[in-house]
């Protein structure tokens, strides 16, 4: 019998769900994506924040069933989605995003990230590289970041031990459910070919976080799951 998601998700801080979704979903989320990015006229490069705030597909998608069950096991029954993000990489931008906890990011209480393979993603072409259980601590990040790929917290490399660190290649429409906590990274992109990735963020909507009352991109918050 399969492990339940919540003992995964609370021993290695993160859980792989292969194949959630199907190419008509990839395909769909591609189009809606690039939609959203000709209006707002920027080229698809790097990092761009909030989707489901800018169409009614994305909205979907964030709040699409096949993904609430495992947050719901994760979180609890209220869950509040707060925003999402695509990160493209390509031949123009290749980085490999450096060692971090998202929680460097926000504070507050925990939160729960979901990242979604819209290409294969392989170490190759920049999939996700996780140190697992390492949730359970929070890391200095004290690492340079001068470099403008918009991840500027970063752990110094020297205090990552790269020998605990799991590849997670993923075929297109596998989900990446992890903790806030868990330290990840991702491999440069070297193949010249998109890989892209849509990575939604959310909370336990029953608990309060006030640290995180202001944060801009989440004040279009909604529930995925539950009741105030
Ligand atoms: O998709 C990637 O390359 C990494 C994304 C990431 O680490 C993040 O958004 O926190």
């Amino acid at each position: 019998m399969t492990e339940p998601i919540r003992a995964r998700y609370d021993r290695d801080g993160y859980v792989v769900l292969e194949r959630l979704f199907g190419a008509a979903d990839v395909a769909g989320w591609k189009a809606g994506i690039r939609g959203v990015l000709d209006e707002a006229g920027t080229p698809a490069n790097g990092v761009f924040v909030g989707l489901a705030v800018r169409s009614p597909l994305l909205k979907a998608a964030a709040a699409d069933l096949r993904l609430v069950g495992p947050l719901t096991e994760a979180i609890g029954p209220t869950v509040e989605f707060l925003s999402d993000k695509i990160v493209f990489k390509s031949t123009g931008v290749d980085f490999g995003t450096p060692w971090h906890q998202d929680w460097s990011y926000w504070h507050g209480i925990h939160k729960v990230s979901v990242w979604i393979a819209l290409d294969d993603a392989t170490p190759a072409n920049g999939c996700l590289k996780v140190i697992p259980g390492s949730h359970r601590v929070v890391a200095r990040h004290d690492g340079a970041a001068d470099d403008g790929t918009g991840f500027d917290n970063r752990l110094d490399p020297r205090a990552v031990d790269e020998s605990r660190a799991v590849a997670l290649p993923a075929p297109a429409g596998t989900a990446v459910m992890f903790h806030d906590l868990l330290l990840h990274a991702s491999f440069p992109n070297a193949t010249g070919e998109d890989r892209w990735a849509l990575i939604s963020t959310y909370r336990d909507a029953a608990v309060s976080d006030p640290d995180c009352d202001d944060i801009a991109v989440w004040r279009h918050a909604f529930l995925v799951a539950g009741n105030r």
